[in-house]
């Protein structure tokens, strides 16, 4: 396994791979990588000749309030899990290497990423789809994967890569969770205690709504009401937002009659958690 952190070196490492008829599956991470991260990885090993994964904390997607500066780090730590779930390059700029100077061009999108997440982390989604779009520029794959448990992020890539004519395929793996469900995250360090047992919550406030699904309630304000109740009765959790809306184009639905992404995000303390699941017919 490579470790790169220059654009120069992916570029060149990858075109020596294409030259040899070789497929490039690509895993874009933030790093302090944890079994969520290696499921991706695994996958991509499993759908292509090679595997670049990308760790970079990308500035551009974190407000100013937000947790840039204190953001968890373990490149050790990261090398081996990396090495163990089959990457053959890892690639780690620096901030410089990716945003020089003058840096002044953005991909940004309408409608998709002002609800949800996109409603308290305005221009969240503005620097995922710019870092995202580069990291496919200087990557190249054929396959990217990335995870259901952000499913607006998934949603939006998908848009980027129709609307804007990339040649690659998006791939969206399962949420890999915690014994008590709660989704894998690399943000659940900040979680005390106390908060970490709190949290659970939020996967059983899910669990509430599938079931009421499943029961034929089709009233989206009743699966809300559901949800919001069950997240009440914990007093150290408070909701962010709870929605049920179309899978692609992120618009809520009054009636869940076809496919629908049920999505929620919580406050425990300082620490935003998201978690959904998506609701077959
Ligand atoms: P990061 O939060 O590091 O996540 C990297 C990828 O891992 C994302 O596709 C995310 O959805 C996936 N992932 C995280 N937790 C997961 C879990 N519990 N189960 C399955 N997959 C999980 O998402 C980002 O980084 C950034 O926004 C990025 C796309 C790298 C752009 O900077």
């Amino acid at each position: 396994m490579k470790i790169g952190n220059t654009i120069q070196e992916v570029r060149e490492n990858v075109k020596a791979w294409r030259t040899e008829g070789l497929t490039v599956g690509f895993v874009p991470t933030m790093g302090y990588l944890h079994e969520g991260h290696q499921s991706l990885m695994n996958r991509a090993a499993k759908e292509n000749d090679r595997v670049v994964v990308s760790i970079f904390i990308n500035p551009l997607q974190f407000g100013k309030k937000e947790d840039l500066e204190t953001y968890p780090r373990d490149l050790e730590k990261d090398i081996i899990v990396c090495a163990s779930a089959g990457t053959n390059l890892i690639f780690h700029p620096t901030a410089e290497e990716m945003y020089g100077e003058d840096f002044c061009s953005f991909v940004d999108m309408n409608g998709l990423t002002d609800t949800l997440c996109g409603k308290s982390r305005p221009g969240h989604f503005r620097g995922v789809c710019t870092v995202v779009m580069k990291l496919f520029n200087i990557v190249k794959p054929d396959r990217a994967y990335f995870g259901q448990k952000d499913a607006q992020q998934v949603a939006i890539i998908k848009r980027m890569v129709r609307d804007l004519n990339l040649d690659l395929e998006v791939i969206a793996c399962g949420t890999i969770r915690e014994a008590d469900g709660l989704a894998k995250s690399s943000r659940n360090i900040y979680l005390n205690h106390e908060e970490r047992k709190a949290s659970a919550i939020l996967k059983e406030a899910l669990g509430v709504a599938e079931k009421k699904l499943a029961a034929g309630i089709r009233a989206s304000v009743e699966i809300q009401r559901s949800i919001r109740e069950k997240i009440a009765s914990e007093a150290a959790v408070r909701l962010d937002y709870a929605e049920i809306v179309d899978l692609e184009t992120l618009l809520p639905v009054n009636r869940v009659e076809a496919p629908a992404l049920v999505a929620a995000a919580v406050y425990v303390g300082k620490t935003r958690l998201i978690d959904n699941f998506i609701y077959e017919i």
